[in-house]
């Protein structure tokens, strides 16, 4: 029997919850090009305010890995994707003006405000540096698994909408995710059973946001 690391035991335990984030019916349209595009430009505009939000959550990660932790392989991983971060910002500039959106008029629903002020939560300098890494890797790892399903041999995605799945889907960003699940997983190895439980409790809720994320597509349809 292979050895599971401490994520992929609970992907596999919440296995229903992990697959409405990642199968959600947002993600089945654009896969099987259904897609109503006033969502797509929805969720496109609610994603850049997510994203400007998920960038000092990120910068937070990176201070207590530099503070809790003797390895430097965690940091850089870590600084990897806040690289691609800001790449990420200049592109939804770009994808907005391609599609018409405003960024500048958009408002945050609900779902949104609600999914960033969990961010500013995990910020804290009380949540744990391997609570919190394991929120980043969930948080990576749901839009990887979504746009790369959208990008599977087979799908009928738009073409105009695969720069975007390619954004996520990609195998680097794949490979980047693979990575950051393993330094995730030697932190929870390693932790105490409190904090094991804190962040699978962080985890589940990362999914749940998801949905609740995805579901604002669907506003006035
Ligand atoms: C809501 N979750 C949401 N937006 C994103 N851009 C990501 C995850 C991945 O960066």
């Amino acid at each position: 029997k292979v050895d599971l690391g401490v994520i992929a035991t609970w992907v596999k335990k919440h296995a229903s919850l992990y697959e409405a984030a990642t199968r959600h019916p947002f993600i089945e349209s654009i896969r099987n090009g259904t897609v109503d595009l006033s969502s797509f430009r929805r969720w496109l505009g609610q994603d850049n305010i997510f994203v400007r939000a998920f960038v000092p959550f990120a910068a937070s990660v990176l201070v207590k890995a530099c503070n809790e932790t003797d390895d430097s392989s965690d940091m850089e991983v870590i600084l990897g994707g806040m690289a691609a971060l800001n790449d990420e910002l200049a592109w939804f500039k770009k994808e907005a003006s391609k599609w018409g959106v405003t960024l500048s008029a958009i408002v945050p629903l609900a779902a949104n405000v609600g999914y960033c002020s969990f961010l500013k939560s995990l910020m804290s300098s009380e949540v744990e540096y391997t609570v919190a890494l394991t929120a980043f890797w969930a948080i990576e790892a749901v839009y990887q698994d979504s746009f790369a399903y959208c990008l599977e041999e087979g799908a009928e995605t738009l073409e105009e909408l695969k720069e975007t799945c390619y954004r996520w889907g990609n195998d680097d960003f794949g490979e980047w995710c693979c990575t950051l699940e393993e330094r995730a997983n030697r932190r929870l190895q390693m932790a105490s059973e409190d904090v094991r439980k804190k962040a699978e409790a962080v985890l589940l809720r990362v999914l749940e946001l998801e949905v609740e994320f995805w579901d604002m597509s669907r506003v006035g349809i």
